[in-house]
Order: structure tokens, then sequence, then C-alpha cells
């Protein structure tokens, strides 16, 4: 098979010394952190639609980049050339995963008979290239935003024919996640929210929404989907209010509609900010409720209010973010890197650099991270500041063994408390600041 990436070689790790742009500095596949490979703690996905669809379109300007990979766009031997583009790539870079919506993998035709037909003869085109490789799917899921049906949504509709329509590429995603060996399978709820009140009926549109989430389960179980189902919050955007606005409403859906054992969250970076969060907050708050399942890797622009999708860069969010899946003992999902380069940057080299900056800042996350527990300040600290509830009256709140009048009893006795101690936000930083860079 013809090269498509000619003159780009498989890339090798050169260590933090090197200055080739073609090669990764921190990420080590077989350094081990913590007990376990690098490659272990960092399942890293290609996402197939801005790797391989995505072409630099905006709202105002055409496409910049050459993604027809040899072919011509819109035709199935496109949809191939794409295949073979992805593995080429993965190959090069060493990564083992990737993730797709089902329009990402082939143009969606006038009736969804011939759609999944396509799908078909394109999942077996995948399954032959995936034979002597270790690369398999990390999820999948389906486009349920784009065409202009779902424009009120899919399960939220207010079209019952629409929700039919989302039902079937539901089905056809999740068959073909099966057939892929994918791990997971995501909702992105693109659609699933409302622009005014005046029109929509919201908890008749959420109710509808856990019905296909539901229906979903039940299908995805029949046929030996074993894996975790996964909610992707994100709080606006195309939609002015989407309902999975954060990990925390998100998860009370999930425990309001009984659906909290089959799903986890897919947290991304960019809709966490979205929300008025810290990547981190969104991580921890599906951590501490036992969903924290797979991650979407990139970061947005705190200057633009968007989803502006960039490759991961910041290596104090990076850490944080590692310092949690640590903490968390790992994903079962991944790292999808739902991530595209910057319109200006259209060539090859530039898919592949900023594959190795994802890679690498995630390495050094991870890095810092470990190195973050094995110093042992931070968790000490935090220790130490909830030590009232160790013993004595504390211990007694904890354990449920007192009324609240004996509190107040405990109060009055007092007469005034004493201050807290010092948060130490300060010192803190510098702990961080200090083991990242001393
Ligand atoms: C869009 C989402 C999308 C999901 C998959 O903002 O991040 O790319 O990850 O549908
Ligand atoms: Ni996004
Ligand atoms: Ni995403």
């Amino acid at each position: 098979m013809k090269e498509i990436f000619e003159g780009i070689p498989k890339i090798a790790y050169e260590g933090p010394k090197s200055k080739n742009p073609l090669a990764f500095k921190f990420y080590d596949p077989e350094r081990v952190i913590m007990g376990k490979p690098m490659k272990e703690h960092l399942p890293f996905a290609m996402a197939w639609w801005h790797n391989l669809c995505a072409a630099g379109t905006d709202m105002f300007g055409r496409d910049t980049a050459d993604k027809s990979f040899g072919a011509e766009k819109g035709t199935m031997a496109h949809a191939k050339a794409k295949v073979d583009a992805g593995f080429e790539f993965m190959q090069k870079l060493g990564i083992r995963y990737f993730c797709f919506h089902d329009v990402d993998l082939v143009p969606e035709a006038d009736d969804i008979k011939e759609t999944n037909r396509r799908l078909d003869e394109i999942s077996d085109y995948i399954l032959e290239k995936m034979q002597g490789t270790d690369i398999k799917c990390l999820w999948g899921t389906a486009n349920m935003f784009s065409n202009p049906r779902f424009m009120n949504g899919a399960g939220s509709s207010n079209s019952a024919e629409v929700f039919c329509f989302a039902a079937a590429q539901i089905k056809k995603a999740l068959e073909l996640t099966v057939k892929l060996g994918g791990r997971g399978y995501v909702f992105w709820g693109g659609r699933e929210g409302y622009e005014t009140l005046l029109n929509t009926d919201v908890k008749f549109e959420q109710e509808n929404i856990a019905k296909l989430m539901h229906l979903a389960v039940d299908y995805g179980r029949s046929i030996g989907f074993a894996g975790d189902f996964y909610i992707e919050p994100k709080p606006k955007e195309p939609m002015k209010h989407q309902y999975d606005f954060d990990a925390a409403t998100a998860i009370g859906f999930l425990r309001q509609y009984g659906l909290d054992k089959d799903f986890k969250m897919n947290i991304e970076a960019n809709h966490a900010t979205l929300a008025g969060h810290t990547f981190q907050h969104d991580l921890r708050i599906s951590a501490i409720n036992g969903m924290l399942g797979s991650i979407d890797a990139n970061q947005g622009d705190t200057l633009l209010g968007w989803d502006t999708d960039e490759f991961p860069f910041n290596v104090y969010d990076a850490t944080m973010c590692m310092y949690e899946v640590l903490k968390n003992g790992g994903l079962t999902g991944g790292f999808n890197f739902d991530s595209k380069t910057r319109r200006p940057s259209y060539t090859a080299e530039d898919m592949f650099q900023a594959y190795i900056l994802g890679m690498d800042t995630f390495a050094l996350g991870l890095i810092k991270a470990a190195a973050l527990i094995e110093d042992g300040r931070l968790d000490r600290f935090v220790k130490e500041r909830y030590a009232s509830y160790e013993s004595g009256i504390g211990a007694r709140i904890r354990e449920g063994s007192v009324t609240l009048a004996e509190l107040a009893a405990y109060a009055e006795e007092k007469g005034a408390a004493a201050l807290p101690g010092s948060g130490r936000q300060e010192q803190l930083e510098s702990v961080v600041n200090e083991v990242l860079f001393g």
C-alpha cells in the first residue's frame, strides 16, 4: 500500500533534550510510572472527525487543509482513503485507539438503509485493517446533531419520527462499536437542550432522552456490549442551554432515571470550562460519584467563550487531570483527542505535531501528578485540614451519633469558635510549582 504521509517517520521517544519536531520529548510508552508503563496509564485515541474529516472550514471561510488523501471527497473511495490515512497515522504515532461518529466513517446517503449498507462496508474494511495491529475502537457514537432533522434535538425532539431516526442511528452505531471492539459508547447531547422555554416542555424532553438511553442500554446489552455508556456533559453550543450542563447535572439525571449503573462520564476539558468550572472540578465530581469513565482531551481558550477544541498544551491542567485519574485508579475508557489543529496549521506535519504536543502534555502531566502524589505534601495537608473530625465531637458527627441539640449545647459551652486553620493556598501552589519545576 502506498504511504499517505510520505516523509513522516514512525515517531520515536527522543527525550526532553531533543529538538526534533517529529519526536516525543516526554511520552516514553514503556517508562514505568507508579508501577505501570505510560502507555497503559494513557490509552490515547484518535478522533476520526477532527483528524480525518475536519479541514479548517469555519463560519467565515472554507477548508485550508487537504484531507482528500488522494480520493474524491464524498465517495466510498474517500471513506476508505480515510481509513488508510487513519491507520497509518495511528501506527506512526503508536496510538492504539480511535473514536468515531457514524457519519465520520461514510458519506451519509438520503436513505438511512443505504447509509447503513455503507457503514457495513467500511466497518468490514476497518476490521481488516485492525488485523495484525493492536489498534481498537475506544468508543463509538451516533451523530445526532448535524442532519437538519435533528434541529430540535434527538431524544428531546418534538417529533416522534425524528426520535425513531435517532433510535435507528444509535442501534447501528452500537452494532459498529461492538464489531470494532469498542470499550465504550458515548452520548454527547449535541442538540438535547433548548433555545427558548416559550416553546419547550423541559420535563417531557428529559423523560424522552432517558427513554432513548434505556432503549440503547437494553439493545446494547442484548448484542453483547459489555462496556460503559458515557454521557459527555456540555453546557451550551450548539444550543443555548443543554440538559447535560456539567458532570453534577448529568449524574443527577442518570440517578433520577435509573441509568447510573450503566453510565459513566466522558469529561471534556473544554466543556468543563464552558460550564464555568475547571477541568479538574468535573473530573473530581465524576470520580467521587464512581463515574469517571473517559476523557476528551483538549483545551479551550480563556479569551473565547466557545468550544475551540485546541490540542492540550497547558501542563498545569494536564497535571491536575492526571492527579485525578491516578487517584481514581485509572479510567475504564481513555484519552480521546477531541482536538483540532488551528486553521492556519493545515499541513500533514501539523497533524502529527499536534498529536505529539497532546501526548507529550499528558505524559508530562502523568509524570508530574505521580511526583505530587509521591511528594505527599498535598495529601497530608488535606488530611490535616479535616483533623477536627477524627476525634471528640467531630468523630461523633461523622458517626452520626449526636443530635442537633447536643451540638448546640457544645457550641454554647464554648461560647465562641476558634478560627479554622489557614487554608495555605499560596503555600500549596508553591509546592505544585516546586514539584513541577524544581
Ligand atoms: C462536541 C463534542 C463531540 C463529542 C462527540 O462538542 O465534544 O465532539 O465528543 O459527539
Ligand atoms: Ni466538544
Ligand atoms: Ni467531545
